[in-house]
């Protein structure tokens, strides 16, 4: 957790394997001031707790789960079929993926009525931001905190643009 205040997002993962993938959600909430938890959870060695986690997230104030896994990655697909938060899906290349296509297909294939937002192949940060959009949504402070990081972005890509523009090249589009 970040701060006292209750976390607002649970980030969990399969394995103590998956937190080097994981922590870029981590810092990523940091980064926004947003309070989260962090925890493994394993779909397949640990089904009751991650029963009890999904049932009791509501309740205990969380607004959104962040879940990873690897391999056979049913955990964000478990999670979220069993909670009414939204859930965010990280598929993580790990040991026993298989080019990490295994982990991607299990938590973006999910069948009608249960969906998981499902992020790219080892995209925790981009889970961690839009953890905090989904927060931003109804927490003003967080969308403008949200909003200036993506000013950032667009920023440092116009910078690009003007050092292209500098260093010159044969096809260079003048706007
Ligand atoms: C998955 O199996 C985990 O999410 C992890 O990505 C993978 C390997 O787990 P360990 O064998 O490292 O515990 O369930």
């Amino acid at each position: 957790m970040t701060s006292e205040s209750a976390p607002l997002v649970g980030i969990i993962m399969g394995s103590d394997s998956d937190l080097p993938v994981m922590q870029a959600a981590a810092d990523s909430l940091t980064e926004f001031g947003i309070s989260f938890e962090l925890t493994v959870v394993s779909a397949h060695r640990t089904p009751l707790r991650m029963v009890e986690y999904a049932q009791s997230a509501r309740q205990r104030g969380l607004k959104v789960i962040i879940a990873g896994a690897g391999g056979a990655a049913h955990l964000p697909g478990m999670v979220a079929s069993i909670t009414s938060l939204p859930v965010i899906g990280v598929p993580i290349k790990s040991s026993n993926s298989i080019d990490g296509w295994d982990s991607v297909l299990s938590i973006l294939q999910m069948p009608n009525g249960i969906p998981v937002a499902t992020v790219a192949l080892n995209a925790a940060k981009n889970a961690g931001i839009l953890a905090a959009s989904m927060i931003g949504a109804f927490d003003s402070a967080v969308g403008e905190k949200v909003s200036s990081y993506k000013a950032r972005l667009e920023k440092e890509v116009l910078t690009k643009v003007e050092k292209l523009k500098t260093n010159g090249h044969p096809n260079q589009f003048d706007k």
